[in-house]
């Protein structure tokens, strides 16, 4: 008789606990709106690089292939990022341009209106 007046609280708690924690369990049945596939959880590769005092910073930059590399002219002075193949707009201050980099190489850059802003990609 002790047994059953100490087990029935119990029961009950054990109950009450398991109503309480079930609605943080993952939602089943919700119409699947985050279903994830495995191609969503491949990182994205970025690197910046900042053009401020009429310099590429940083001047030299190794990366892993398929990194997607963003210019941001931080000068009053506009700049313009070129490479032999491509090359940005005309990049007023908070400008900025990106390329992914799916080749491995060296790539060297000017700024096309100053020659002697010089600066490096280098994919691996
Ligand atoms: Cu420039």
């Amino acid at each position: 008789m002790k047994w059953s007046i100490l087990i029935i609280p119990i029961l009950l708690l054990a109950v009450l606990i398991v109503g309480c924690t079930q609605p943080a369990s993952p939602p089943a049945g919700n119409g699947g709106t985050t279903q994830q596939n495995p191609s969503d959880l491949t990182v994205k590769l970025s690197a910046l690089v900042s053009i401020k005092n009429f310099a590429f910073n940083p001047a030299d930059l190794n990366i892993k292939k398929g990194t997607n590399v963003k210019w941001t002219n931080e000068d009053s002075a506009p700049h313009i990022v070129k490479f032999n193949d491509f090359q940005s707009e005309q990049l007023s201050q908070g400008g900025t341009y990106e390329h992914q980099f799916n080749t491995a190489g060296t790539f060297d850059y000017t700024c096309a209106i100053h020659p002697s802003m010089k600066g490096k990609i280098v994919v691996e």
